[in-house]
Parts: C-alpha cells; structure tokens; sequence
C-alpha cells in the first residue's frame, strides 16, 4: 500500500486561461498541452470575469501594488476557466505554466513558449491543494 497520500487519489486544479490566451487564440493549443499530457477535463466555462469575482479569486493580492492592473486585465475580456484532473494535477499543472514573469520562463513551458510580460502570462493554475479547493468552490461550485 503506498504512503504516498498525494499519489493515493487524483488531484483536482483550477485552471484559468486568461483574457490574452481568448484573445490570442490560444486556447486549443494550451488546452491541447494539457490533454496531452493525459489531464482530465472535468468541466469548463467561458467566462465574463467582473471585478468582484477577479477580487475573490485575487484574495491575496489585492493590496499589492501589480494588483489593479491585474484586475484591470483579467475582467479586459473572457477567460476560460478549466477544473483539470490527474496525477499530482497542482503541481504538474505549474510547472506546464512556468514561471510567473513569462519573460524568466523556461522554453517548453506555455508561458515561456508564448508569453513575454509578467502580467499577461496566459494562464492561471492553484498553487497549493488548499488553493484550489478555495478556487474551484469560487468558479466551480457544483464541483466543490
Ligand atoms: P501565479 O499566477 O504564477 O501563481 P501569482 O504570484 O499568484 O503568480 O500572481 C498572480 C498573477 O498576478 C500572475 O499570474 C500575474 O498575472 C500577476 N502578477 C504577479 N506578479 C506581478 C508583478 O510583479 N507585476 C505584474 N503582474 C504580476
């Protein structure tokens, strides 16, 4: 029996693919890496983000300096927002992303592949298992 109690169960993430990823026409070739990768897509949303829900999910940067230009950003245009599933699906998820400044991201990651701004990086995925069970009962709450 493995002691392992991350490997016990699949995981769930939140994913959100931001307005530059709609915009773009990104969305099929990021989802696309994803599946790829043998990740589920256990539901999914086109989504108008207002400031309200960019403030919640945003929770913990919303006193920082970056924070209105981010919210400015996330609610420019529709996002899609993703509940992946998987083996260790959180910390998979980050590293496919990248790092956060596109700009430090390695090659072969979707930010570092297609994105050159520490803000518009395309794509957001829960940090933490904590994390994404406060985010998926924020977008997903059918799911929670
Ligand atoms: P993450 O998305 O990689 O988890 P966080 O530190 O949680 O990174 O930041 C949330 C989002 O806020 C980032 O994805 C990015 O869009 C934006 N952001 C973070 N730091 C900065 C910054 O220094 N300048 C501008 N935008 C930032």
């Amino acid at each position: 029996m493995s002691s392992d109690p991350v490997a016990a169960a699949p995981q769930r993430s939140f994913v959100l693919l931001k307005p530059d990823a709609v915009r773009r026409g990104l969305v099929g070739a990021i989802l696309s890496r994803f599946e790829s990768r043998g990740l589920k897509i256990v539901a999914m949303d086109l989504r108008y983000v207002d400031g309200d829900l960019a403030d919640q999910h945003y929770a913990e940067h919303v006193e920082r300096d970056f924070y209105p230009p981010l919210r400015t950003f996330v609610t420019s245009g529709p996002s899609v927002a993703v509940l992946l599933e998987g083996d260790q699906v959180i910390e998979v998820v980050r590293t496919m992303n990248g790092a956060t400044d596109a700009r430090k991201a390695a090659p072969g990651t979707i930010r570092g592949d297609w994105a050159l701004s520490n803000r518009e990086n395309l794509v957001h995925g829960s940090d933490s298992a904590e994390s994404a069970a406060r985010e998926i009962a924020l977008w997903f709450p059918d799911f929670a």
